[in-house]
C-alpha cells in the first residue's frame, strides 16, 4: 500500500473550504429524484444532469474536493463531439473522482426490519477497473434504522464488519475508502436516542476498522449528524445538534482520521449548512469537518434545471450557491444572511 499517496487523497477530500458532492444515486434513487421533477430517468437524462453539475465551473473549482459517482457515470462520456469522459470534467475542475462500490442494502436474515449492505464479492477486481478509469476513492454506505427494538447488536456488528472489510480491501487496491455508517433520521426518536445509537455504531465501526488493520490516516468518515428523528416533531437548535454531534465524534473518532464529511440525510438545505457551520464554530477539533451531501447540494440545482436545457445556467448558479454556502460552513464562516443574497 502506498500510504503517503492515499493520505494525500484523503487530505485533499477534506481540504478546508471544500467538500464532496455525492452524485452516486443508484438507478432507483435517481428515478425517484427525476420523478419529483416529472422527468423520465433515461441514461441520456442522467448524463445531461450530471454533466451540467460537473461543468458548473465556479462550484466545482472553488468548493468541491471530490465527486462520488455511480458506476454508470464513471464510465459515461459527455455530450460533446469528442465524447469527453465525465471523469475528465471532474479532474479538470481540480476535484477527485470517486466511486460508490456497495451493492445496496438487503434484508438481514433473522432480523426483521434490519439490513446489511452487500458488495464484498469481487470488490478488489472492481476497484482495479475503477482505478484504471480514474477513481481514487470509494464509498460504502451501511444503513442503521432506529425503532422499537432496533438496531440490534447483530445488525450493528455485521454492518460495521462489512464496512471495515470494504475499507481494508480499498486500501490494498490503492483506493481511499469513505466509510459511511448512516443512522437514519426517519424515525420518531428524540435526539438523545440518536446520540446513543450513533455513539454505539461509531465505536463498533472503529473497533472493526482496528481489527481489519485499516490505516485511519488514509480514510474519510461519512457519518450522520446527531439529530432528532423526522417524525418526532422535535426541533433542536443548530448549537445543540453541533454540540452533541461533536461530543460523540470526540468520543469515538481517533485524531489520526484526517477528516469527517457528513451526509445530509434528509435535512433541509439550509439546516445541513447551519449545522455544519455551528460545528466548525466550536473550533479546536482534531479533524477537518466538511460535507459530503447528496440531497442538500442537489435539491436546488435539480429543481431549477427541471430537465430543460434553457435552465442550465440558472441551475449551475443554484449549485454554486449551495456549494459556496457549505464551503463557508466547513470553515465556520457561514451566515444566514448570505442565503438571501442568492
Ligand atoms: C446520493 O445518494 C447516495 C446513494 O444512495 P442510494 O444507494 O440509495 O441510491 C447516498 O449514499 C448518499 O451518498 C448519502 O446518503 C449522502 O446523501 P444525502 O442525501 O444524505 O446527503
Amino acid at each position: 500500500m502506498d500510504l503517503p499517496a492515499l493520505k494525500q487523497v484523503a487530505e485533499k477530500l477534506v481540504a478546508p473550504g471544500k467538500g464532496i458532492l455525492a452524485a452516486d444515486e443508484s438507478t432507483g434513487t435517481i428515478k425517484k429524484r427525476f420523478d419529483a421533477i416529472g422527468l423520465q430517468s433515461t441514461e441520456t437524462a442522467r448524463r445531461d444532469y450530471r454533466e451540467m453539475l460537473f461543468r458548473a465551473e465556479t462550484a466545482m473549482k472553488e468548493h468541491i474536493s471530490g465527486v462520488i459517482l455511480y458506476e454508470e457515470t464513471l464510465y459515461q462520456n459527455a455530450a460533446d463531439r469528442s465524447g469527453t469522459p465525465l471523469v475528465e470534467l471532474i479532474v479538470r475542475a481540480g476535484a477527485v473522482p470517486g466511486i460508490k462500490v456497495d451493492k445496496g442494502t438487503k434484508p438481514l436474515p433473522g432480523f426483521p426490519g434490519e439490513t446489511i449492505t452487500e458488495g464484498l464479492d469481487g470488490l478488489g477486481e472492481r476497484l482495479d477497473r475503477d482505478r484504471e478509469q480514474g477513481a481514487r476513492f470509494a464509498k460504502w454506505r451501511a444503513v442503521i434504522d432506529i425503532g422499537a427494538g432496533v438496531p440490534t447488536w447483530s445488525a450493528v456488528k455485521a454492518n460495521a464488519h462489512a464496512l471495515a472489510r470494504y475499507a481494508a480491501i480499498c486500501q490494498a487496491h490503492e483506493i481511499v475508502p469513505i466509510v459511511e455508517p448512516e443512522v437514519l433520521m426517519d424515525g420518531d426518536h428524540d435526539i438523545e436516542r440518536c446520540e446513543a445509537v450513533t455513539r454505539w455504531v461509531l465505536n463498533t465501526v472503529f473497533e472493526e476498522l482496528f481489527e481489519q488493520r485499516v490505516a485511519l490516516e488514509a480514510m474519510v468518515l461519512k457519518p450522520n449528524m446527531v439529530i432528532a428523528g423526522k417524525k418526532s416533531g422535535a426541533k433542536n437548535s443548530a448549537d445543540e445538534v453541533a454540540r452533541r454531534t461533536v461530543a460523540v465524534l470526540k468520543d469515538c473518532v481517533p485524531a489520526s482520521v484526517p477528516g469527517i464529511a457528513f451526509l445530509s440525510g434528509g435535512q433541509s438545505d439550509e439546516e445541513a449548512t447551519a449545522h455544519l457551520d455551528a460545528m466548525n464554530r466550536i473550533g479546536s477539533l482534531p479533524w477537518n469537518l466538511t460535507f459530503s451531501y447528496g440531497r442538500a447540494l442537489q435539491h436546488a440545482p435539480l429543481t431549477t434545471w427541471g430537465g430543460k436545457v434553457e435552465n442550465v445556467p440558472a441551475a449551475q448558479r443554484a449549485f454554486a450557491h449551495r456549494a459556496r454556502m457549505n464551503g463557508l460552513a466547513s470553515l465556520g464562516k457561514w451566515e444566514g444572511a448570505l442565503e438571501k443574497a442568492a
